[in-house]
């Protein structure tokens, strides 16, 4: 056995257990968990420390285009850089096919952008904005086959919506071919008819927004999604939970013993909606889509992390800058929260705040904290056990965390292409002081370093209980 590197006196952490134990790494592999190893050129002193899994945080936006003249704050480079910072090894960002384009093409023009510039290993989902014959015939079912076996929907915006019949298209599809369908529930028309009104009341700043799209907005449209996948009997993802209706919706539809699974994000945890409720334009910096909501909403998300309704916690990391005007400030932004971009920073603040809010206070398990951040997206999204796990012979990514660091989150610290973080002066208990991927150190004490060596990951059919 020729080890590369030791990781030295830490506590191992899965999903499952809890172990004194060194790690040894052999190009870029587990290769041995035993306690003494000592023979290798690069020892790595984890004592004090606990070691974990890197974090897989499969719900992330990068150099996404937007509306006209709007521009996502991260590229590849910038936000998986961020990543690494906050202690992640892979990211599952999301390829959008645009009206009219096709969905190979989409996915050339993705690889092409993040090729050579990615610091943790990254796999796409796709957005399926047209659902052409092509599309759903041809398409879809090569590119699932080829290892793109997610597929993101929308049930507003004007150039993503899909209707009920275009839905079950997809989820048939998606049904036949063993993919796993994301579901963003919220409600075309319904919002478009509060919009209205609310802008016609002269209600036009940030704060708004949220009463655009209130919590009934998306039970509805939770509701329906689940309807429409039992009615195909297909699996669903209903993505970005923000409250205690749409959780008890996915809840529900558990209990009657549909594969129905729900993903909650930090900003549903530790935000609510009197973060838009302030001066000038502030308030754009907290406008995400669903938006945060209140204190009940926050409890009803806890619940759903500590009981399982929700077996993935996601950064949704959707950049958009606030001094810019090809950003939360845009010139029509000013005019009315309808133009402001939907999407808050977070890839790099996803585990401290879980860490801190959840472990730390005694709201979740060590154990649970790995499988919300790390195991069960490698196991919903068809990388596991290559990812998302410590076990002789996958990938040695990993993630080495001071439980008892005390941090206050200031911008600076994220290294991301954003100029804020809606978390600005929050402090943290626990943070990632080394993050390893395929055994290389890609980050140590915040600093980054310099190789990009993330590579493009294809994955397996996504079948596999997490419960
Ligand atoms: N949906 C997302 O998943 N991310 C940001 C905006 C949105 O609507
Ligand atoms: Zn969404
Ligand atoms: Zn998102």
């Amino acid at each position: 056995m020729a080890l590369d590197t030791i990781i030295k006196g830490g506590m191992v952490v899965t999903a499952t257990d809890r172990f004194q134990s060194d790690i040894g790494i052999e190009d870029g592999l587990i290769s041995v968990l035993a306690r003494n190893l000592d023979d290798a050129p690069e020892i790595i002193d984890a004592s004090g420390l606990l070691v974990m899994p890197g974090g897989i945080d499969s719900h992330v936006h990068l150099d996404q285009p937007g509306s006209p003249g709007i521009v996502m704050a991260d590229n590849f480079e910038t936000g998986t850089r961020s990543a690494a910072v906050g202690g992640n090894t892979t990211v599952l960002p999301f390829c959008l096919q645009a009206k009219g384009q096709s969905l190979r093409q989409a996915i050339t023009e993705y690889e092409r952008k993040a090729e050579g510039n990615c610091h943790v290993d990254v796999a796409f989902h796709l957005i399926v904005s047209d659902p052409t014959p092509h599309v759903l015939g041809q398409e879809l079912p090569a590119l699932i086959e080829e290892g793109y076996t997610s597929i993101k929907i929308f049930m507003t915006y004007d150039d993503l919506v899909l209707r009920d019949r275009d839905i079950l298209e997809v989820l048939a599809v998606a049904r036949r071919h063993g993919a796993l369908v994301m579901v963003h529930a919220e409600g075309y028309d319904t919002i478009r008819f509060l919009t209205d009104q609310l802008e016609q009341q002269g209600n036009t700043a940030p704060f708004f927004h949220g009463p655009s799209r209130p919590v009934v907005v998306e039970r509805e449209a939770t509701h329906r999604a689940i309807s429409l996948a039992e009615l195909v009997d297909t699996d669903i993802m209903i993505v970005h939970v923000s409250n205690r209706q749409a959780m008890e919706e996915i809840r529900r539809a558990q209990q009657r013993g549909l594969a129905i699974y729900g993903e909650t994000c930090p900003q549903y945890l530790v935000l609510t909606e009197n973060d838009m409720d302030r001066a000038g334009m502030e308030g754009a910096k907290y406008v995400c889509s669903p938006p945060p909501r209140d204190h009940d909403s926050q409890l009803a998300c806890w619940e759903g992390l500590q009981q399982g309704v929700f077996e993935v916690f996601s950064s949704d990391h959707c950049p958009y800058r606030y001094e810019d005007e090809a950003g939360k400030t845009n010139v029509k932004g000013k005019t009315s929260f309808r133009y402001v971009p939907n999407g808050i920073p977070g890839i790099a603040t996803r585990m401290p705040i879980l860490f801190s809010e959840g472990v730390d206070k005694g709201r979740i398990s060590l154990n649970r904290f790995v499988a919300l951040t790390s195991t069960n997206h490698a196991k919903r999204y068809g990388l596991y056990p290559r990812k998302g796990t410590i076990a002789v012979g996958n990938d040695a990514d990993l993630v080495l965390w001071d439980d008892k660091r005390k941090v206050t989150i200031t911008q600076d610290l994220l290294q991301d292409g954003c100029d804020y973080t809606p978390y600005e002066g929050m402090e943290v208990t626990g943070w990632p002081i080394r993050t390893i991927m395929k055994g290389r150190t890609i980050m140590a004490h915040g600093v980054v370093s310099k190789p990009k060596n993330g590579t493009q990951l294809k994955r397996t059919l996504p079948r596999v209980k997490t419960y």
